[in-house]
């Protein structure tokens, strides 16, 4: 991008608002065919200067302007594409304005829209400009009084932030009510939904003993479905009283499901929207992974109510402030919901699968950037996950206690404002005495650090001396990188197992387990004494902080702490980085046309492992899965795909072979244990049963007969999608007469059939592009739902390597166009297909010249939306 690009914000120049609004009332009367918003903004001039009023709207039919009571002539205000700009205002003013919008119309799902016949809105990041004039931007917070005016069959249920304080009947079958939110807000938290909807209702007793009514909104015939989320939803609020000492303030909490949806969901004050998928649940439709990601949804969102709504960003760039903040509030709930450990290494294979990449690649930014074309592009995993990991940093430098006295004054600082990072980076140090002068680099900094570890036992004078250097890599824009101040948790384990007691040189006592350390310089050395024997180091337990750990441990190291780690996370660890290892150089093998085999050592460690009776069966099930392609693709220079596929199904029927019988049995028990439904030993049972199964149905005998006996009881939809993902991968003649059967029983449950779409894209299969491809001419295919959009074509760029990759080019040439036709319909969800095509860097010249032709194909398409525009030209650097 040119530096004087016009249409690039930039941090630096931000300028407090030359207006505040203290109150809006909206009357907002819905129709079939337009509908007219009115707005009356109680305007304030926000300090001494002669500056005019200029507000943000878009696509908005002007019918009536006026102000402070009188209308205004054509000349007293000017109208463009993006503004209203209003001259001679004084201290104190009150316009009004009245326009039509068009929510059929809108398929960008941003503003004012329908989805199934319901009218919802979104308006994070800059969506409320779609629905009238306004000073959309978050450091403007204003009381808001809205009144919707609807059709009583069509639309019965009306809803908008606060309570409802006024309702009534007017002719021709319509009607009213008025809400009204006590909290000023801005505008991004903005929501109303109206439609035919059912209520499921439930209540809350805060801890002080207000009672809050819990309503979810779903279409009829999905009342069934969330109860799951209505407990997430209860359990949330009464953990964000116990952790952070946070109560929820309004009388009613309000969710609203609903089928086209651009993200997951989202906090509005009082009244949620969210994408039914991350609602409706129930364990006929809906899998484990499933369940869990409503009950993390649905507490993020409850969790913002304080850490988004009641302190909110200054401006978009603060973003992490609040989403980074409330991931890894979401994150320690779901941790203390379920298994900690398990949740720990599902949260690090999020980072490492999307953020990682990010980080390398073209679009790196801090979590923190300094610029941006289109704020939508930023909601990304640097913001969100690499920013909880910022926050958990913070949290493990300060202690839990620590940084609860942190937050208590955060809070206290700045309830009702709209604040900076700096502001909470600055009570975290004030409420602790603190130093986090250079952990601040972690909000400006790009790139994901490289810590290069080595040991040295010194066996005359019992000491180990642990070396860590600090490198970050280069990203676009920033040369140099300066070290990080950064949390750096180890362990020693001796020979029986147990962890050693650590004592540093010059240190009087010793303590046994994790220690945590502090890294600040590019190198640091710490020498541990009294060390009795050689022991096998632990590092970065718990992934203490979002780095890539490079330190090299023999085999038979990396297998001891596979059984004996005292971290979980960290025997989680230990099986990857063996199993990369093992891979990697079986990689090395193929590519060399050496013949491949597998080492027994491999096969040990994982047949121990699936021998531990008493571990966590989940944690067994993620130690017992391979890494998968796309993570096996970050540790090589240029990636070469099919290598990686084919060693990877090699090693996999390999093991299948070598752990059959250990294997079976332990699919069997768990297949006795596990019971439907959401119970934690139910749901680790079957992520083990689904594990030993990936491996088995590589064997032709049981393995077909296990899957296909899998499918067919139909048990829980966690089981019979496992199974049915190895019968659409397989050459098994049950193939295409399971997926029909299939497709025939949940067609009308367009949650089940996303997972049709899914299992489909996929699928590791020479044809799967063809299927693809027809799948996309389905009757059930459309662009405009964008979870539709996300289940079929979303899934074949970003986790399905080998097709996508095809070496013909195939496959980017599928995903590039219809990227650039749901351009024209929905932006933001177009410009989130890029980003697989942005690591072009990464793979051999063929592939690269053709992944750069589709990004210069996409830049080059006339009438291009600013999103797609925006990511597809970075993604060329
Ligand atoms: N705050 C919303 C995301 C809005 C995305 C706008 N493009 C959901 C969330 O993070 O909770
Ligand atoms: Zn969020």
């Amino acid at each position: 991008m040119p530096q004087n690009n016009p249409d690039v914000i930039h941090l630096e120049d931000y300028r407090v608002p030359d207006f505040l609004i203290e109150h809006v009332e909206l009357h907002v009367d819905l129709g079939d065919g337009g509908t007219r918003v009115g707005s009356r903004l109680t305007l304030r001039r926000n300090g001494e200067h002669g500056r005019p009023l200029v507000l943000h709207g878009e696509g908005l039919e002007l019918l009536s302007i006026a102000l402070d009571g009188k209308s205004l002539a054509a000349g007293r205000y000017r109208l463009d594409d993006e503004t209203l700009t209003v001259e001679g205002l004084g201290a104190e003013a009150v316009l009004e304005t009245e326009c039509r919008i068009d929510p059929d119309g809108n398929t960008a799902l941003e503003g004012l829209y329908r989805s199934n016949g319901t009218f919802c809105t979104q308006c994070e990041a800059e969506g409320f400009r779609k629905i009238t004039w306004y000073l959309d931007r978050p450091d403007v917070m204003a009381r808001f009084r809205t009144t919707i005016v609807g059709d009583r069959t069509t639309q019965p249920v009306m809803l908008s932030n606060g309570n409802p304080v006024a309702s009534g009947t007017t002719g021709d079958n319509r009607h009213w009510v008025t809400w009204e939110d006590p909290f000023p807000k801005p505008s991004y938290l903005f929501a109303l939904v109206a439609g035919d909807l059912a209520v499921v209702e439930d209540s809350f007793t805060t801890r002080s003993g207000r009672e809050v009514a819990l309503r979810i909104y779903v279409e009829h015939g999905n009342e069934d479905r969330c109860g799951h989320a209505m407990t997430a939803l209860k359990h949330a609020m009464a953990w964000d009283e116990r952790v952070y000492g946070r109560e929820y303030d309004l009388d009613i909490f309000m969710i609203v499901a609903v089928s086209d949806f651009n993200m997951g969901a989202m906090e509005n004050k009082g009244l949620n929207v969210f994408n039914a998928k991350y609602i409706l649940a129930k364990p006929e439709t809906a899998t484990d992974v499933d369940f869990d990601g409503i009950e993390s949804v649905v507490a993020h969102e409850y969790f913002h109510n304080w850490t988004g709504n009641r302190v909110t960003c200054r401006d978009w760039f603060q973003l992490t402030l609040k989403e980074g903040l409330t991931v890894f509030r979401d994150q320690q709930f779901s941790a203390d919901m379920n298994s900690a450990a398990v949740k720990r290494i599902a949260d690090v294979q999020r980072l490492r699968a999307a953020q990682f990449p990010e980080d390398g690649g073209p679009l790196a930014h801090p979590i923190q950037p300094q610029s941006y074309i289109e704020i939508n592009n930023f909601y990304t995993a640097t913001v969100y996950e690499k920013g909880a990991e910022v926050i958990r940093m913070i949290h493990r430098l300060l202690g839990t206690d620590g940084f609860r006295k942190g937050s208590d004054l955060y809070f206290e600082r700045h309830d009702g404002q709209a604040v900076t990072t700096e502001d909470f980076v600055a009570a975290m140090e004030d409420a602790n005495d603190a130093d986090l002068g250079q952990f601040r680099r972690w909000y400006v900094q790009a790139g994901t650090p490289r810590l290069i570890c080595s040991g040295d036992y010194d066996a005359a004078d019992g000491s180990y001396l642990l070396t860590v250097r600090q490198e970050t890599p280069a990203t676009p824009g920033q040369p140099e990188k300066a070290p990080l101040h950064m949390p750096f948790a180890v362990g020693l384990i001796g020979r029986d197992g147990a962890d050693l007691p650590l004592r540093l040189a010059g240190e009087n006592s010793a303590e046994a387990g994790t220690r945590v350390l502090q890294l600040r310089e590019a190198e640091s050395r710490f020498r541990f004494v009294d060390i009795p024997e050689r022991p096998v180091a632990s590092l970065l337990r718990g992934f203490s902080a979002p780095v890539r750990l490079e330190f090299a441990q023999p085999a038979e190291d990396l297998a001891f702490r596979m059984a004996h780690d005292s971290d979980d996370f960290n025997r989680w660890e230990a099986a990857q980085e063996l199993q990369n290892k093992v891979l990697l150089g079986l990689v090395a093998d193929r590519r060399a046309g050496r013949p491949l085999v597998l080492p027994d050592m491999l096969a040990e460690a994982l047949g121990t492992a699936l021998d531990d009776d008493g571990a966590d069966p989940s944690l067994l099930a993620l130690m017992l899965t391979l890494p998968g392609e796309v993570m096996l693709a970050q540790h090589m220079e240029v990636i070469d795909v099919e290598a990686i596929h084919d060693v990877r199904e090699f090693a996999v029927k390999a093991l299948a072979e070598r752990l059959r019988d250990r294997l079976l049995a332990r699919y069997r028990a768990c297949h006795a244990a596990a019971r439907p439904g959401f119970d934690g030993a139910s749901m680790a049972a079957r992520h083990l049963q689904n594990a030993c199964l990936a491996y088995l149905s590589q064997l032709d005998d049981i393995g077909r007969e296990t899957a296909l006996a899998q499918y067919r009881e139909r048990r829980t939809m966690t089981e019979t999608m496992a199974a049915l993902a190895r019968i659409a991968a397989s050459d098994w003649p049950e193939r295409d007469e399971a997926l029909a059967d299939f497709h025939a029983a949940w067609r009308n449950d367009p949650l089940v059939i996303d997972k049709w779409f899914t299992v489909q894209a996929t699928a590791a299969r020479a044809d799967t592009l063809e299927h693809v491809l027809a799948l996309a001419g389905h009757e059930d295919f459309t662009l405009r739902n964008p979870n539709r959009v996300r289940a079929l074509i979303g899934a074949f760029a970003s986790a399905n390597p080998t097709a996508f990759h095809r070496a013909d080019g195939a496959g980017y040439d599928f995903v590039a166009e219809r990227i650039l036709a749901l351009d024209a319909s929905n932006p933001q969800v177009a410009a989130r297909l890029i980003a697989p095509f942005g690591q072009w860097r990464r793979y051999d010249k063929a592939r690269q010249e053709r992944m750069l032709n589709q990004l210069k194909r996409i830049v080059s398409q006339p009438g291009l939306s600013k999103d797609v525009r925006e990511v597809a030209s970075k993604s060329l650097n």
